[in-house]
């Protein structure tokens, strides 16, 4: 093992969140490393490089806000950014502060222990040099939601003798489908996006559903360089307004009630955001969210559209969601998604009906059928927002580990800060708006806040920050209540840790908009940082 390397922070991940953590810490004057899986920046967006991975969110809004230079710069092509371009995006980001020199590539965490006698956190990595030893005040965890990928547990998967890949952790060169007879299992976000550009090169493609999702088309295009122009030209009143709203986006939610307005205005509104494209129409009246009779009415016109996309009423029928309101699972964003089934070399296949027995050697096995199947690939989803933590064994005070910590469920407070782990803090936590959001957005507002949280730590002379229990306590309270007054609930959403057999059924994220939350992360640091015990 080399000698240990000593230095202020150690940041883990090098998405949005780890760059832009190591820029700012750095700017404070202190020594920081990044330890990054992948050999490249981008985080989530490095590994998820499937066909037709792109972003739900428009490009100018999904992009950093810190230096007005950067923005004038850098060129978006497109309505929402392809996988290439965010990559390209982050690497420009990576080599324009010079941010690569602190960034070790192929560093897979396997620890994070904190060292009462020294105050410091001891993280031990495994990288192309052999394992390594990082000793750090702070500990900061950029490790991202939707980074630990999962295959599920069906019988048989070993000895399959085809292709295997998971859409969240894409190969470099791409993958050939040519010829080939395709299954795709899994139809959340990734499985809606890849399932188009896949059928466009397989020889028969077939997809295994088990809950179909509300789709709305994307409309992408090339970006109007009209609108282009004027965000440019208004971009710090863009952000400021992205800022003010509940989802981080420039655009606030629809203040009418559907309950109020009458059929005919209801149905003009959501044609209006279905030929906007995007999922804006999912919060395109007040009430869509919290109201099962007025998101009825959203729904109702969703599966109204499915039948007048999909020809064959049997496929459309099984391509309707029905048992859980619209937006409690993500609202997907497809470009030609429901059109693909029209398609002669395309089967839906119902596994709710008739479940997945077992892969063989040539396939897929359901009860009734097997399919034979060159390539299998797995949309499965992620062990979300906790799952890229407890894959590391992460101690605190006393070798207290975070996995028993959050055996119930994850606690923390404002998704910042976990008690009894002193100066670690994660970036877009669970119980923090992040995924509810426009991820960038929130990742900026929660590095900016650690930033300065450390800043104040520095000044007072103040050695370590943790979040009091009973803080700790009322913010998971808070967040479910705030769940509770919503729709979210109502759903087998990865939101609740439902799509990962033996996870607690606790709602992550905070739904509570990132507007209040803004206010009482700001509240918080005002008073002195209320709620944190400050050593
Ligand atoms: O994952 P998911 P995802 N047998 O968990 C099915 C973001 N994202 O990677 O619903 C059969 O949503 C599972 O079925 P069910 C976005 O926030 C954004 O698609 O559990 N099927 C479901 O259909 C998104 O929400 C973008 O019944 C099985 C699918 O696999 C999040 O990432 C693009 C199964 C998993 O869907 C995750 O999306 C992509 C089994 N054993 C992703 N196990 C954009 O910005 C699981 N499934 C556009």
């Amino acid at each position: 093992m080399r000698a240990p390397e000593r230095v202020d922070a150690v940041i883990i991940g090098a998405g949005f969140s780890g760059l832009y953590m190591l820029k700012r810490l750095r700017e404070r004057g202190l020594e920081a490393v990044v330890l990054e899986r992948g050999d490249d920046v981008g985080g989530t967006w490095y590994w998820n490089r499937y066909p037709g991975a792109r972003c739900d969110v428009e490009s100018p809004y999904y992009s950093f806000s810190f230096d007005p230079e950067l923005e004038q710069e850098w060129e978006w092509t497109e309505r929402y950014p392809a996988q290439p371009e965010l990559q390209a995006y982050m690497s420009h980001v990576a080599d324009r502060y010079d941010l690569r020199r602190d960034i070790r590539f192929e560093t897979t965490v396997g620890s994070a222990v904190f060292d009462d006698a020294a105050r410091e956190w001891e993280v031990t990595s495994s990288g192309p040099q052999g394992e390594q030893v990082t000793r750090a005040r702070f500990c900061i965890m950029a490790t991202g939601c939707l980074s630990s990928s999962r295959n599920p547990d069906i019988e048989g998967l070993e000895d399959f003798t085809g292709e295997v890949y998971h859409t969240g952790e894409w190969p470099q060169g791409g993958v050939d489908f040519t010829g080939k007879r395709v299954g795709v299992i899994g139809t959340g976000s990734s499985g809606i996006q890849a399932i188009p550009e896949i059928a466009k090169q397989a020889s028969h493609l077939t997809v295994f559903q088990r809950t179909p999702n509300f789709s709305v088309p994307a409309l992408n295009g090339p970006l109007d360089p009209e609108f282009w122009a004027d965000v440019k030209a208004n971009y710090r009143d863009v952000r400021k307004r992205a800022r003010s709203t509940p989802t981080g986006m420039p655009f606030p939610p629809g203040s009418e009630s559907a309950l109020d307005v009458g059929d005919a205005r209801v149905q003009e509104v959501f044609d209006e955001h279905w030929t906007l494209g995007g999922f804006r129409i999912g919060a395109c009246f007040s009430d869509l969210g919290i109201s099962r009779e007025a998101n009825d009415k959203l729904a109702d016109y969703i599966r109204g559209k499915i039948d007048t996309i999909v020809e064959d009423p049997a496929t459309a029928e099984k391509l309707k969601p029905r048992d859980y309101p619209v937006g409690a699972k993500r609202i997907c964003v497809d470009t030609d998604y429901y059109a693909t089934f029209n398609l002669p070399h395309v089967d839906l296949v119902d596994v709710r009906a008739n479940p997945i027995s077992r892969i063989t050697p040539e396939g897929v096995a359901t009860g009734q059928e097997e399919y034979a199947m060159d390539v299998l690939v797995f949309a499965t989803g992620y062990d979300a927002m906790t799952g890229s933590l407890s894959r590391i064994d992460i101690r605190g005070r006393d070798g207290r580990s975070l996995r028993d910590h959050w055996a119930a469920g994850p606690k923390t407070y404002l998704g910042l800060s976990v008690a009894g782990f002193p100066n670690m803090f994660s970036v877009a936590g669970p119980g923090s708006p992040s995924v509810l959001t426009n991820m960038v957005t929130a990742i900026e507002l929660h590095v900016e806040w650690i930033d300065e949280h450390i800043a104040y730590l520095c000044q007072n002379g103040l050695e370590t920050s943790e979040a009091l229990p009973e803080f700790e306590d009322e913010w998971v309270q808070h967040v479910n209540d705030v769940a509770d007054m919503t729709l979210m609930k109502q759903a087998n959403s990865w939101y609740l840790g439902a799509n990962v057999p033996g996870k607690p059924r606790v709602f992550m994220p905070y739904a509570g908009g990132l507007t209040a939350y803004t206010q009482r992360c700001d509240q918080v640091a005002e008073q002195g940082y209320h709620g944190f015990q400050l050593a």
